[in-house]
């Protein structure tokens, strides 16, 4: 063990403790968990009253027979401590009164968000977002919730601003105001919270944190909770991201509709809650929204398919399984950690077509290996990995590349395929794709796939035992047959699900492209993963451009119309900037086509100058239509724009 390990192990040590082994954790309460799906308060003549305390509690964020921690906590008077705080839920033109009492000792607490929407200062007066609530005191405060929207309250103990790292981090509380006169309607509402090392981190710096626990709800998967659907439901979710660190959240399975966004303080509606169907309909869809620090959104979707899917947050800093309490781990194989969820979709208790045996497809004509390898130089602690992929009767597999990026899987729209993944790296592995398909072939082990239904007990038995109905963790040595069939034209991503910061830095990451039949010209085509290098002293001031992190120049031949297909797989950086520059710096034009593999409207085509940023698992294709001869560079920079990784262009 390194030595900043232990003194950090040591310094957290008076702060944790088993659920049985210490007498001060029986002195408090332990902490409930809070699915937000009951309001807290109560009904006191047309308004809501609600009265809470903030109190020590112990926290299991990783399921009740895991470690826990004493961190201050929301209760409601005379209930458990929860994290996140009580729901305060009301219709629009609610007059809400919270008692607030602070029952830590010797700790001052400044309560935000805690006053009207729109939040709009008294006549004559500032507007104030804050109350400060010294130890052993109560408060009480009156406000109106008129504006409909998701909002949230948060307190601190160190007075700071939005910083919700430290010990304080799980204060915070959903506030959802209603339509006025709408029945509650049956959404879903998650909280997103983190628990960490208090490092400052700038947007330009990629500190590695050692703990870093990242929650939805109050708990770090796989403690249990799976979000229920039957299948054609509509799901209504509000995600509130009362942490400090920006999140991309990614679901897998579906494409989502975001219908508002806000900050705590406004929400903004995008998608008019009247809108018919059909109306709505024209409004854009994704499968990845970067949520800022004390961001806000609210998305719908249809669960049109069977099985268990993930809801995650694509940078693996945040989702990839750690040992309790966040504390890394290089132990640790399960895939998936931290910030994520499932959602399983079962049948519709009307459905009766599901229990017929499923038609067995024809084995697809088209099929694929692809055999994940460690490349040349590869070692233990720094690894390289490659991906050889070979097309079955019609080519050897090709030669190790050298870099750390598989290669482009170009796949023609409906057309069934198979690719056998044959995991030759010295650890388990698999791939998720990207693509709509079947649950189990999206890769999460042990989690993707539909729920088999038991035969009867006097039903003839099978001779031979069903394959397992989830994704496997593919061990070394071992394979695992994946079916697709694309359903749409556009831009996806493979990567690895187990291990992502390791594996995907390491090569196991590349780009799938679906196209009409055989319509894919590589010549015109730049796919272009943007991915972190795996030494971390080099990650802090580099990026890897399809795998390279000096990649060599592009020939493109003048008075073709060239698509960049641009995706991030970058670890522990929200947001990377990528630039398209002409040879004397300023930017080239392009034209965006598609976001997250879904062509845009032509509204929304329109020419403009080379610039995007993406988070982790976001997806952009432009066109680029270059107009003379000469040098261009496609350049990943930081927010503040320092540069990373450059992609030299030559136009001929
Ligand atoms: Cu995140």
């Amino acid at each position: 063990m390194p030595l900043r390990r232990i003194a950090l192990v040591v310094a957290a040590l008076p702060l944790i403790a088993t659920a049985s082994s210490s007498a001060a954790a029986q002195a408090v309460e332990r902490v409930r968990v809070n699915d937000n799906r009951a309001p807290g308060g109560v009904k006191l003549s047309g308004a809501l009253a609600i009265r809470m305390e903030v109190k020590l509690a112990m926290w299991y964020p990783d399921g009740e027979s895991r470690p826990g921690v004493q961190i201050p906590a929301f209760a409601e008077l005379g209930t458990a401590p929860r994290v996140p705080g009580p729901l305060i839920r009301a219709p629009g033109g609610t007059d809400v009164i919270v008692v607030l009492r602070n029952s830590l000792l010797n700790q001052t607490l400044t309560v935000h968000g805690l006053h009207a929407r729109p939040a709009i200062a008294p006549a004559g007066q500032m507007f104030t977002d804050s109350i400060v609530i010294p130890a052993g005191t109560t408060q009480q405060v009156r406000f109106r919730l008129d504006r409909p929207g998701t909002y949230f309250y948060w307190a601190t103990t160190n007075g700071r601003p939005f910083d919700r790292r430290g010990d304080d981090s799980q204060l915070n509380g959903a506030i959802v105001v209603d339509e006025p006169g709408e029945r509650t309607p049956r959404d879903r509402i998650f909280v997103l919270s983190m628990w960490s090392d208090t490092v400052p981190v700038s947007s330009d710096s990629v500190r590695h944190r050692q703990r870093e626990l990242s929650a939805i709800n109050g708990v770090a998967w796989p403690a249990p909770e799976r979000v229920q659907y039957q299948k054609g439901d509509i799901a209504r979710w509000r995600v509130i991201n009362a942490s400090a660190d920006a999140h991309p959240m990614h679901l897998h399975g579906f494409y989502y509709r975001v219908t508002r966004r806000g900050n705590g303080m406004a929400d903004t509606v995008l998608v008019p809650t009247t809108a018919t169907a059909a109306a709505a309909a024209a409004f854009p869809v994704q499968h990845t929204e970067r949520v800022a620090g004390g961001g806000t959104y609210s998305a719908t979707f249809v669960t049109d398919k069977l099985g268990a899917w993930l809801f995650h947050c694509e940078d693996p800093a945040h989702s990839e399984a750690r040992a309790p309490l966040g504390y890394e781990s290089r132990n640790v194989t399960r895939a998936v950690g931290g910030l994520a969820t499932i959602v399983e979709v079962t049948p519709a208790d009307d459905d009766t077509t599901w229990k017929l045996p499923p038609a067995q497809p024809p084995y697809p004509a088209r099929r694929f290996r692809m055999l994940l390898r460690p490349n040349l130089g590869s070692t233990a602690s720094l690894p390289i990995y490659g991906i050889a992929l070979h097309e079955l009767g019609l080519e050897t597999p090709p030669p190790d590349t050298g870099q750390r990026i598989g290669p482009t899987l170009v796949l023609n729209r409906s057309e069934p395929v198979s690719v056998w993944v044959v995991n030759q790296l010295p650890e388990p592995a698999s791939l998720t794709w990207g693509v709509e398909g079947e649950s189990i072939f999206d890769g999460v082990p042990g989690v993707s796939g539909v729920k088999p239904i038991p035969l009867p007990r006097n039903a003839p038995q099978p001779k031979t035992p069903p394959p397992p109905p989830y994704a496997p963790l593919i061990a070394p040595n071992d394979s695992f047959e994946v079916r697709l069939q694309p359903p749409r034209v556009g831009t996806f991503a493979y990567h690895a699900v187990v291990s992502p910061s390791r594996q995907i830095s390491a090569g196991i990451v590349g780009a799938v492209v679906v196209t009409e039949k055989n319509r894919y010209d590589a010549a015109l085509n730049i796919p272009m993963v943007i991915s972190s290098p795996s030494d971390s002293a080099l990650a802090e001031h580099a990026l890897l451009l399809n795998g390279s992190a000096s990649p060599a120049p592009l020939e493109l031949k003048r008075g073709g119309t060239f698509r960049v297909r641009a995706m991030a797989f970058v670890v522990g950086r929200p947001d990377v900037v990528l630039e398209l520059r002409q040879q004397d710096t300023t930017f080239a034009a392009w034209r965006p086509v598609a976001r997250d593999g879904i062509e845009l409207a032509a509204t929304e085509r329109v020419s403009m100058p080379g610039r995007v940023s993406l988070a982790t698992g976001q997806v952009r294709d432009f066109e680029f239509l270059p107009i003379r001869v000469g040098e261009y560079r496609l350049e990943a920079r930081t927010p503040n724009g320092t540069v990373l990784a450059v992609q030299p262009i030559r136009v001929y």
